[in-house]
């Protein structure tokens, strides 16, 4: 596998860092995750240069320079596609990070390298739906560290609330703020349906603003599914007619059990996850500018 980094498509085994990076030692760094489908004639990277925007912003809120505009990366991204030559659906994964040497936390005015890498990947989630729990680990609250940015270091929190979940049997977590608001999964934002209204927590509430969430919330108004934004309980949750999980792994995975109550895979769970299919595999003509053709 080639993978790109700073201008160069390098093998694997070259693609290397110092154990010393203050990116490994402290999580200072920050990554984005993208997908790209096979329609069995073209490969089309979805929603790709919102991503390499989301890279900059991220890096701008924790203070790391990357040296690359969005348009470089996002064309940086084409060229290890096809430097690979992939006729399949893909994972990229842009990092950006300090590859040398410090054992100092002041990082200022360290400029980051980038590493761009492209693999096949099929389901992240289990497609016919997950079971969830709300796990004891409260996601990172905005005031601690900033949730905004999807910087590696605050994804700790998301391993111990994965693992948490998976340790006790289910498939997924599901994350409360330091307020005890539903927040999001370990990698992924959160809907549910409550009277047939789409309800997902607002950015405010700490989350990660998610491109998918985005995609759903401009979806569904469209499907005439009057969606909104605003904090959910979770006794609301207890009492969701449907509950979803969304994210560029977990695409739209119906959450099919929660702490042991039962849900539906409902009618708007399932039109969402349609349109999106269609959008992302380009069928859908209206939203072509959310797409890259590799080839
Ligand atoms: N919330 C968190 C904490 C996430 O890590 C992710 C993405 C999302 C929400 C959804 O964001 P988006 O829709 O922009 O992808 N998580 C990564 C992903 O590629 C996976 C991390 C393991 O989906």
């Amino acid at each position: 596998m080639k993978i790109w980094i700073d201008g160069k498509l390098v093998g694997e085994e070259e693609a290397r860092v110092s154990v010393l990076s203050p990116s490994l030692n402290y999580g200072f760094g920050v990554f984005e995750g993208i997908r790209a489908y096979w329609n069995g004639e073209n490969l089309y990277v979805f929603r790709l240069l919102d991503h390499m925007d989301r890279l900059l912003r991220s890096a701008r809120i924790i203070g790391l320079e990357v040296p690359y505009t969005a348009e470089e990366l996002a064309k940086a991204t084409v060229e290890v596609i096809r430097a690979n030559g992939y006729r399949e659906d893909l994972y990229i994964r842009p990092v950006a990070y300090i590859s040398k040497p410090q054992i100092s936390l002041d990082v200022r005015g360290l400029q980051a390298s980038v590493a761009i890498a492209a693999l096949p990947f099929g389901k992240y989630l289990k497609v016919e739906g997950v079971r969830a729990t709300v796990v004891s680990w409260r996601r990172v609250h905005t005031s601690m560290m900033p949730v905004m940015a999807k910087a590696t270091g605050i994804y700790l929190n998301s391993i111990m609330a994965a693992v948490e979940a998976r340790a006790r049997g289910y498939d997924e977590a599901i994350m409360l703020n330091a307020e005890g608001k539903v927040v999001e999964g370990s990698g992924e934002n959160i809907f549910v349906v409550r009277r047939g209204v789409l309800m997902t927590p607002p950015v405010e509430d700490g989350i990660l603003e998610g491109i998918t969430r985005d995609t759903v919330i401009t979806l569904a108004s469209e499907l005439g599914i009057s969606v909104l934004e605003k904090s959910i309980t979770r006794e609301e949750l207890y009492t969701a007619e449907e509950a979803f999980f969304v994210g560029t792994a977990a695409e739209i995975t119906p959450i099919i059990e929660i702490d042991g109550r039962v849900l539906p895979k409902g009618p708007i769970t399932q039109r969402i996850a349609e349109a999106y299919r269609r959008v992302v595999t380009g069928k859908e003509e209206k939203y072509a500018r959310w797409l890259t053709p590799v080839y």
